[in-house]
């Protein structure tokens, strides 16, 4: 049972993953076994990175590269296959959010935003793909939200970019499966991280963010998300345990999909 979910001898790229979900995520797979290399857009942040993994017991291996130009992917990448091998699994985990109401929203911040999180994904796996079939296979795993099901106010930028990456994640699945490549997403619901931290700021009177609130009381589970609970189907989704699922995306939420609310 241990070697159907064992990465040993697998290398692992993760983006952006110098803390935050990116970082557990890339910490799990190197528990069980993978070699681990991440990016960051500045030395400082793949720095910062580095000293963490370090302090976790983990040899990562970390580049500067901001995932949204190609040019720098595609030489990234070539710097990994050389240094590092070939990338066995890759984690499209990079990804940035503007909470503006969508009349107040300037279109080039729109554009960032589906720039980062569903252009780089695309550039990414464009890049990882050929090595991949030469190899004789890969697994991409895409970092999805609730937003790549739900809408709420102020969120139109990152809502059309995580639904789009929902599509584009079926898509690699249905180009690449023949080549032994299994793509699919995982749809975090709500986790504590430095992205989450506005909505969980405590009001001037002490009192939690009443979007804190509102999250506990929509979640099953009646918390908020840790990144450690999405190690498990990480590995899962990156180990053979997963070799014939393939286009899915596994909402890590605490039950908030499936359920309506309390009423008020
Ligand atoms: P986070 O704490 O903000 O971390 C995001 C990481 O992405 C940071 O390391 C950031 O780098 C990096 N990044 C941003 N733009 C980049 C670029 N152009 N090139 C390279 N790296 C870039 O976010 P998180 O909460 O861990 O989220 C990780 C992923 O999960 C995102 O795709 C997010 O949308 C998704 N997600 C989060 C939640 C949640 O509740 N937290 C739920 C569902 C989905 P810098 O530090 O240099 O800015
Ligand atoms: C928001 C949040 C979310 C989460 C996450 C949910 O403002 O609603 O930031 O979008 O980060 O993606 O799954």
């Amino acid at each position: 049972m241990k070697q159907l979910f064992s990465l040993e001898r697998k290398i692992a790229l993760v983006t952006g993953a110098s803390y935050g979900i990116g970082f557990a995520i890339a910490s799990a797979f190197a528990k069980a076994g993978a070699t681990i290399v991440f990016n960051d857009l500045t030395r400082e942040f793949v720095d910062k990175g580095l000293a963490a993994y370090n302090e976790a017991g983990i040899k990562a291996h970390g580049y500067i590269c901001d995932v949204t130009d190609e040019e720098q992917v595609n030489s990234m990448v070539a710097k990994i296959e050389k240094e590092v091998g070939i990338i066995d699994i890759l984690v499209n985990n990079a990804g940035i959010i503007k909470r503006i109401p969508m009349i107040e929203m300037l279109a080039v911040e729109f554009r960032q935003v589906i720039d980062v999180d569903l252009n780089a994904p695309f550039i990414v796996s464009k890049a990882v793909i050929p090595s991949m079939i030469k190899k004789g296979g890969g697994k991409i795993i895409n970092i999805c939200s609730m937003m790549s099901e739900l809408g709420r106010e102020t969120v139109s930028a990152y809502a059309a970019a995580k639904g789009g990456l929902k599509m584009l994640t079926r898509n690699i699945a249905s180009e690449y499966g023949a080549y032994n490549i299994q793509c699919n997403g995982i749809g975090p619901g709500y986790i504590a991280t430095p992205q989450t931290a506005p909505l969980r700021e405590k009001q001037p009177d002490g009192s939690p963010h009443p979007f804190d609130s509102f999250i506990i009381a929509k979640t099953p589970a009646a918390r908020w998300g840790y990144t450690s609970d999405l190690e498990g189907p990480a590995i899962f989704l990156a180990s053979e345990a997963s070799n014939f699922v393939n286009g899915h995306i596994l909402y890590v939420d605490g039950g908030i999909l499936a359920y309506i609310g309390k009423q008020p």
